[in-house]
């Protein structure tokens, strides 16, 4: 098999894309189910097509575009990730997973392959927790990791709920339809740029990913008394983004005195109430998410930060209620795949080393329904979720490579 990856064509792909977006270049917005999404998925579906694959969306809106392998019965091997991308991102993460999902069939189809198995590339709904407050809905459906009924009840900051949006882009068909029967998955195989520093650093050019760490998030909310910023002395107070603030140290502490490098936290909003400059903050609302490879390490985590929300609680005389978004339990990475994608890096004489993501994926869901596995890119300094993320041509095209070897060799 002597497969050549487009480079200049997936090149082109990942910037027509990214200029699909409701953010300045070059950064990349992209919300589930916004118009700019819809118009991506339109240009995607046509893209799918154009290279003579079935295409099929569910209920969710998880696209399914399909190489029909020579034996209908046997289980389909997937690829796939995300398009979605949250405000003022960049432009690689999830779409290297689809675009070098797509150019790896497109080389596989140039080289004559045929399988035996049939290969999906998938567009995953919803992987960014932006609009809905929980990451990878789609995939969470696609498992059974999300009951319909749970999905129904995730509303955006509008108030509008998962149904009313999906119905209004457009998509038919009940969620209850979404969930994969068993067995549908022989594999799936995630390709994805690393969000992290550790390929570049060790100049390695792909990651097999062998563990991905599990996310808990929370929506916590403060409850103090607000007041005028001259008037209320010092001791009168019950200042909540004072409190907010000692509660997001105690976040910060929780995750570095855990034991483990493999802990982290992070509070990425933190909204005040009235927010005015000679008004004591009466309300803050924060997120709040936990992720670790280990779970009991990660849920003593979680016990730690509610103890510390309880002592600022006392302190200060201020209410802290704590809302569970979701808690997840990490994924092993199917050893079979792991082995297959190494192969393939042998065979072209890749370093590689193996890895466990932080950032949590599609595959983490798939995961409980399939056997997974997810390839590493290195991306610049490590930077992800921000508009200066890159991952070089040539990063790119060696793991498309692999992949599209990779899904050879499972669906031969
Ligand atoms: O947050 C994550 O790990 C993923 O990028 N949604
Ligand atoms: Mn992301
Ligand atoms: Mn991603």
């Amino acid at each position: 098999m002597t497969l050549a990856i487009d480079s200049e064509r997936l090149q082109s792909e990942i910037e027509a894309l990214a200029s699909i977006s409701d953010a300045e270049p070059p950064a990349v917005t992209r919300i589930v189910f916004t118009p700019t999404d819809l118009q991506a998925r339109a240009w995607l579906k046509e893209r799918f097509e154009a290279a003579g694959l079935a295409v099929r969306q569910d209920a969710i809106g998880n696209t399914f575009a399909r190489w029909n392998g020579s034996d209908p019965k046997a289980p389909v091997v997937g690829t796939g990730s995300h398009i979605d991308a949250i405000p003022n991102a960049g432009k690689y993460d999830g779409v290297v997973g689809v675009l070098g999902g797509l150019e790896a069939i497109r080389a596989l189809q140039r080289d004559g392959f045929r399988p035996k198995n049939s290969i999906e590339l998938l567009l995953l709904t919803s992987e960014e927790p932006t609009r809905f407050g929980i990451g990878c809905i789609g995939s969470r459906l696609l498992s059974g990791s999300l009951s319909p009924d749970s999905a129904r009840k995730l509303k955006d900051a509008d108030g509008k709920s998962v149904d009313e949006v999906r119905l209004q882009a457009g998509l038919r068909g009940e969620l209850e339809e979404v969930k994969l029967p068993p067995g549908y998955y022989k594999a799936f195989v995630e390709l994805h740029i690393e969000q992290g520093p550790i390929l570049e650093r060790e100049k390695i050019p792909l990651g097999i990913v062998t563990k991905i760490a599990a996310p808990a998030s929370a929506r916590i909310s403060i409850e103090g008394a607000g007041g005028h910023a001259g008037g209320v002395l010092m001791p009168d107070r019950r200042d909540a983004l004072c409190a907010a603030s000692e509660l997001i140290l105690a976040v910060e502490n929780a995750a570095r005195t855990s034991g483990s490098i493999d802990t982290v936290a992070t509070v990425g909003i933190c909204d005040v109430f009235p927010g005015a400059v000679n008004s004591i903050p009466s309300r803050v609302r924060l997120s709040l998410d936990v992720r670790d490879t280990d779970l009991a390490r990660r849920d003593a985590v979680m016990d730690g930060i509610e103890r510390a929300s309880q002592e600022i609680s006392d302190k200060r005389h201020v209410s802290v209620q704590t809302e569970m978004l979701n808690a997840d339990v990490p994924a092993d990475c199917d050893p079979g795949i792991v082995q297959a994608l190494s192969r393939s890096c042998e065979k072209h004489r890749l370093s590689f080393r193996p890895m466990i993501s932080r950032a949590y994926h599609d595959s983490l869901f798939i995961s409980r329904v399939a056997p997974v596995a997810m390839l590493f890119i290195p991306c610049r300094n490590g930077y992800s979720h921000r508009p200066d993320e890159y991952a070089s041509p040539e990063d790119i095209v060696r793991g498309a490579l692999v992949l599209a070897e990779t899904l050879a060799s499972l669906s031969a």
